[in-house]
């Protein structure tokens, strides 16, 4: 089955292993639709990107956490409030972890989370409209990397912080990081009906970066792990100062006992200030709320919370298998994997085979929750995932490799290299209890010699494999939209998008709706105009506007009166600094305008609609003062 590429490239580096029946295994036929939906984080991009398998089709850029002039998403003032911070609007962040939220461990297909690194905040993707409908601001953190992992059945998704912050928030030198640095580990709840966020609690903990997440399943439902590095609580030159002791730690945290804790009122609740922006579908508006408390635990007030165990050499990611009792820390600088055991962890805090304590976090002995060691199999792991059938496979960043091993055993069995420095891998479902472990998508740093030079800058490169057979095989290379850090994938069939559905006219609540051509009107009041604007294949109404002043605040409220799947007008008027509006059947977007001088300007349609398309336009007069 293996076809090694004999020669080399124009550039002179080896194409790799490709399977030889690679084209038939991508080959979706025109017309044909991908088994699975896999969305993509955007990294610097701060968006996700939606892609079939196995064809590597690029179905859609969601917006999230960077404004998006494709959707208007950030510029039409229905958006905007999703992007308010107690920073301001912040229209960009650094996108990492994709998790769909789950039942009985098993990804559902509702939603789509995401984290956003800088300015801590979390994410909700509909995924009946592929779109972002809530962000959530963490207070007390800074970074928010350990995110947004979530339970079995979605009761919390987690955030934890990278970087220690004062806490709260106040004017120190930096070199007290140890007296007044902590860390916050946020347990975010998510409303079972409507899937919306609110912080339930946060736990305050040592000042060391907090990196990597994911929960427990099956037996170790009830329990998220957090990986640490920088145990050393250096400030400065990290790359050095964070890497000296032989271990740091993987933080085990009972959430069930936290609950018990705040049923019994033992936690402090603390002044901060947090935004949490929700999108109505009914409205089709966003809004801001601003939160100022938040509940506290205090793991010495808290026996029973929480749990250091040691883990080699500033562990990166941390994953748990699919049956809930592996817990694989992937110490990056370490030559040798350490895997822990959720049973043997158990044992040691009930024999409280603890080393030592910190700030009333024991510490349990390495070798008394020890599973197992996978014997130098690569350099520089990263992360883990599951195909479902006892098989882990862990990415390589410095050797460039995916290397496939055997739960239980150890032993390593497979190993496939990587164009070039893979970070995380994804396989559909392979953080779940029941992985889809047919594919897996090894998500590259390092993209050089794959596809055509475009300058200096080549896009991030994902690979395919099909792990169906015993030996991975390489079968397709696709750019990818920023730097993806991880992915999730999904059967497609578990997903129900609004797909030939639109959004119905009649139950259009958005407050300046205009809901026929008859309700179509421009309205002044004092600077500000309110145009009432209807649009239909081929025309707008109104199309002539005059009576405008320079220095108005001109408000385009565009309802689209199409009642058809997929025909969506857009708008934008010569001057708009807030890009256009991309209106879809049945709804209502809102299109700032500020003319600064007086002419007669013209407005048109900015998506091909039909074969009058060049005709949906107009003219708006602007007048002096
Ligand atoms: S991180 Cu990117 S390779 Cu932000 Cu999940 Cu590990
Ligand atoms: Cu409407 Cu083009």
């Amino acid at each position: 089955m293996w076809q090694s590429c004999g020669h080399q490239s124009s550039t002179g580096q080896g194409k790799g292993l490709v399977g030889s029946n690679a084209a038939s295994k991508v080959y979706v036929a025109p017309g044909e639709h991908d088994e699975f939906y896999a969305f993509l984080s955007g990294g610097f991009s701060g968006q996700v990107s939606v892609y079939g398998l196995p064809s590597g089709r690029l179905l859609k850029v969601i917006p999230v956490f960077s404004v998006d002039a494709e959707k208007a998403y950030g510029f039409n003032e229905e958006t905007k409030p999703l992007l308010n911070t107690t920073h301001g609007f912040i229209p960009w962040d650094d996108a990492h972890h994709p998790e769909l939220s789950q039942t009985k461990g098993v990804p559902d297909g509702r939603w789509l989370f995401i984290n956003g690194n800088n300015t801590p905040r979390v994410a909700r993707i509909d995924l009946s409209t592929f779109e972002t409908v809530e962000t959530i601001e963490i207070p007390n953190s800074g970074g928010n990397h350990s995110s947004p992992f979530t339970t079995e059945n979605t009761e919390y998704i987690v955030a934890g912080t990278r970087f220690s912050v004062p806490f709260p928030q106040k004017d120190v030198a930096i070199g007290t990081y140890k007296e007044n640095f902590k860390g916050a580990l946020t347990y975010i709840k998510v409303a079972p009906e409507d899937g919306q966020m609110s912080i339930a609690f946060q736990i305050l903990v040592p000042g060391y970066d907090y990196d990597l997440a994911h929960s427990g399943k099956g037996k170790s439902h009830g329990w998220t792990f957090f990986t640490t590095y920088n145990a050393e609580q250096s400030h400065t030159l990290k790359e050095v100062n964070a890497s000296q002791y032989d271990k740091d730690y993987i933080a085990a945290v009972n959430w069930k006992k936290a609950e018990e804790y705040l049923a019994q009122g033992k936690y402090q609740e603390f002044p901060t200030a947090y935004y949490r922006n929700h999108y109505s579908e009914e409205s089709h508006m966003a809004t801001s709320e601003k939160i100022e408390k938040v509940k506290v635990l205090v793991p010495s007030e808290c026996p029973g919370l929480i749990y250091y165990l040691p883990t080699p050499k500033s562990p990166h990611g941390v994953d748990v298998d699919p049956s809930g009792e592996y817990i694989v820390g992937n110490g990056k600088l370490s030559a040798d994997m350490s895997v822990h055991s959720f049973d043997k962890m158990q044992k040691a805090i009930a024999n409280e085979a603890f080393e030592k304590e910190i700030d009333g976090i024991p510490v349990l002995k390495y070798e008394e929750v020890l599973a197992g060691i996978v014997k130098e199999p690569g350099l520089g792991p990263l992360h883990t995932e599951f195909d479902g059938k006892g098989n882990a496979y862990t990415t390589f960043f410095i050797s460039s490799e995916v290397v496939k091993w055997k739960l239980g055993t150890w032993e390593v069995l497979d190993r496939a290299p990587c164009y070039y420095s893979v970070g995380h891998l994804m396989i559909p479902g392979g953080d779940s209890k029941k992985p889809w472990g047919k594919y897996l998508v090894a998500l590259n740093k390092i993209t050089k010699d794959r596809y055509l030079p475009t300058g200096p800058e080549m896009n991030h490169s994902a690979q395919l494999y099909d792990i169906s057979g015993d030996k991975m095989e390489l079968i397709l290379d696709f750019p990818t939209i920023g730097e993806p850090h991880y992915a999730q994938a999904i059967p497609a069939d578990i997903v129900k998008p609004k797909s030939k559905k639109i959004y119905e006219l009649g139950a259009n609540k958005h407050p300046h709706a205009a809901k026929s051509e008859k309700e179509a009107r421009v309205e002044r009041n004092g600077n500000e105009i309110h145009v009432y604007m209807t649009t239909i294949r081929s025309h707008f109404a109104p199309d002539n506007i005059e009576g405008i002043k320079v220095g108005d605040k001109v408000y385009f409220h565009v309802t689209n009166l199409e009642q058809d799947w997929d025909v969506p007008h857009g708008f934008s008027v010569l001057g708009a600094r807030t890009s256009e509006l991309l209106i879809m059947p049945g709804q209502t977007e809102t299109l700032l305008w500020e003319p600064r001088k007086e002419g007669v300007y013209p407005f048109y349609c900015t998506d091909f609609c039909s074969a009058l398309h060049q005709e949906m336009q107009g003219y708006i007069r602007v007048s002096a003062r």
